[in-house]
Parts: C-alpha cells; sequence; structure tokens
C-alpha cells in the first residue's frame, strides 16, 4: 500500500454504549446517514432548513432540533451533509465558538481546497474536523457495498470510527483534509466518463431505433469486462512510466477514431463529448507514442 492509498474497508466495529450524533441536512443522503445511525442505535439528533423533512426521522425514533444550533450543542459529533460547501458555510459559520469542542464531519460533495478551508475554520473555533466523501447513493448506505472516504484530523476520527461505520465501511485516507475529496472525486471522474460513454452508445444505438433496453445488458457487460481488464494493467504501466503494449496501440486507437466521429454526424448524433478524445489521440501519435498504450494519456492529459 503507498503512503496515500486508503486503508482497506474497515468492517463495522460494535459499540456498547452508542454515542449521541447530530445531523445537520436531511435530504435523501442526510436522512439515509441519519437512519443508519437511529438503526445502530445511536440517540440521532437532527435538523434540516425544511423541517417537514425531519418528521419520519422522529417518528423513527429521532429527535428533531429547533435550529443547527441546537442540533451542534446536542451532540459531540456533527454531520453535514448539505448540497454545497457555500451551504455548509451558510449554516456553520454563523455558530462560531459553538463548535467548540465538537468534531464535525462533512460527508458534503467538494474539493479539496473546500475541505482545507473548512478544516482551518473548524480549528479556529475548537473543532476537530473530517472531511469524507461517500462512495454509495442513498439506498445502499448501511450496505456492504456503501464505503466512506475520510480525511483530516485522525484521533477524531480513530474516536468516532465505530460510530461512522454505521453508514459503511470507513477508508482513512490520510490527514490532509483534502485527501477523501480528492479521492472521491477521482472515482466520480471514472464514473462520469463512463456515464457519458453510455449516454452516448444510447444515443447512437438509438438513432437507428435500437432500444436502450436491448443495447443496455451488452453495453454493462461490455464496459465492466473493459474495466476489469485494462484498468489494473494501465496503473501499472502509469506507475512505472513503461506504456509500450501489445494490447492495442495508441495509432490504431486514433486509425479508428474517426469513424466514431463520423458515424455519428451521419446519425445526427452530437459530437461535443467524443471530439475532444480525438484532439488528445491525434497530439499523443504526433508526439510519438503512437506504438504506445493508452496509459501513455495520462501523462498528456496530466500536463495539460
Ligand atoms: N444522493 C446521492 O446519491 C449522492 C451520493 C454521494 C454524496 N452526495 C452528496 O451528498 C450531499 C447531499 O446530497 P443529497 O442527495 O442529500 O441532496 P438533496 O436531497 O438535494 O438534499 C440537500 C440538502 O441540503 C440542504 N440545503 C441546501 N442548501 C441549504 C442551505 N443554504 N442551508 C441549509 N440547508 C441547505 C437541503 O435542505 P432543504 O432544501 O431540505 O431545506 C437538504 O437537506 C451533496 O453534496 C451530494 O453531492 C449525494
Amino acid at each position: 500500500m503507498t503512503k496515500n492509498s486508503p486503508a482497506s474497508i474497515s468492517a463495522p466495529v460494535s459499540t456498547s454504549t452508542p454515542a449521541p450524533v447530530s445531523v445537520l441536512g436531511l435530504g435523501m443522503m442526510g436522512s439515509a446517514l441519519a437512519a443508519a445511525l437511529l438503526g445502530a442505535g445511536h440517540r440521532t439528533n437532527v435538523w434540516n432548513r425544511t423541517a417537514a423533512k425531519a418528521e419520519p426521522l422522529v417518528a423513527r425514533g429521532a429527535v428533531a432540533a429547533g435550529s443547527a444550533a441546537d442540533a451542534v450543542a446536542a451532540s459531540p459529533l456533527v454531520i453535514v451533509c448539505l448540497t454545497t460547501y457555500d451551504d455548509v458555510a451558510k449554516v456553520l459559520h454563523p455558530l462560531g465558538d459553538a463548535l467548540d469542542g465538537r468534531t464535525v464531519v462533512n460527508l458534503t460533495n467538494g474539493t479539496p481546497d473546500q475541505a482545507r478551508e473548512f478544516a482551518a475554520r473548524a480549528r479556529a473555533a475548537g473543532a476537530a474536523y473530517i472531511d469524507g466523501g461517500i462512495m454509495a447513493v442513498p439506498q445502499m448506505i448501511a450496505t456492504p457495498g456503501a464505503y466512506v472516504f475520510y480525511s483530516g484530523d485522525e484521533e477524531a476520527y480513530e474516536a468516532h470510527r465505530s460510530t461512522l461505520a454505521a453508514f459503511g465501511g470507513t477508508r482513512w485516507t490520510g490527514g490532509d483534509p483534502g485527501l477523501a475529496a480528492l479521492w472521491d472525486l477521482s472515482l466520480l471522474t471514472g464514473m462520469y466518463g463512463m456515464v457519458m460513454g453510455a449516454v452516448q452508445a444510447f444515443a447512437l444505438a438509438g438513432s437507428a431505433g435500437v432500444p436502450a433496453r436491448d443495447l443496455a445488458p451488452l453495453l454493462a457487460d461490455w464496459t465492466v469486462a473493459m474495466t476489469r481488464g485494462l484498468v489494473p494493467g494501465a496503473a501499472e504501466a502509469i506507475d512505472a512510466g513503461q506504456h509500450r503494449t501489445d494490447v492495442s496501440s495508441l495509432a490504431v486507437n486514433q486509425a479508428a477514431f474517426p469513424n466514431l466521429l463520423a458515424t455519428y454526424e451521419a446519425a445526427g448524433v452530437g459530437t461535443e463529448l467524443f471530439a475532444p478524445l480525438r484532439t488528445l489521440l491525434d497530439r499523443a501519435v504526433e508526439e510519438g507514442h503512437g506504438a504506445d498504450g493508452l496509459s501513455r494519456l495520462v501523462e498528456l492529459v496530466r500536463r495539460g
């Protein structure tokens, strides 16, 4: 495992006296997190800007706080899950020293720099700060497939890890508060690439009347097989800086790629998602990397 590799997923650790926890934000994800804490036996204090969203959780035993300040006062551990960091700032920054002595776990999607800025602010207010990136949709929370990346204050993380395990696996990424967001955004990058590929594939097949449901199982199997087949080898090549391939060269991909773009145009399907990929392939071959594999592209992308 390298220095910045997150620890393998830790199994939930049992705790005999579940500590109280507060959850700020009861959207789809915040509600799932609060429900998981209730399921693990924690006294769960909840707050949401739109108070009605607390009702289903209160019916299950949660305690509704009248304000974010009341929720923060009610528990040593405060979980925050709002839409953006700007929203978190609007809720947390006015609280000031009310955060003193608390541990804030921010599971809102944001950038590494935002996480670092929030960690510094929390420290100045006397709070411990842990940033998190949730690798699950709400329905997966508290199931074996869910896990969360964490970074920031390691002592606070260790102190609250058994509570955080209510959401799923816990993966520590390091003391730099920005690392959880970096891991999260890296995986989301892969996901968006795959999803946008599926969007283009459905559009192309659909242009000839192929129903999406007919393409879907083949598309799913193909993308999984290609990912499993290519990603580990690409990682080896990238880490070794050795990109020669006997699988599929950049030159052969560059030669075939215009067929995709020409077919999109002929079918009246947009090229905006894929045209930039041709530019990248052309540049790689022009720079003399035609005999290398696709892993070489990482070096071109890295330097912009
Ligand atoms: N849902 C998902 O699949 C993904 C999985 C990975 C992690 N993301 C991130 O989680 C954050 C919350 O996402 P969400 O799905 O819970 O989002 P919503 O259901 O839209 O709920 C948003 C909550 O944020 C509250 N809120 C928004 N702005 C403010 C504000 N200025 N002041 C106070 N609260 C605010 C909102 O309150 P309300 O509209 O109900 O009053 C909801 O509680 C997000 O970062 C995802 O990227 C989810």
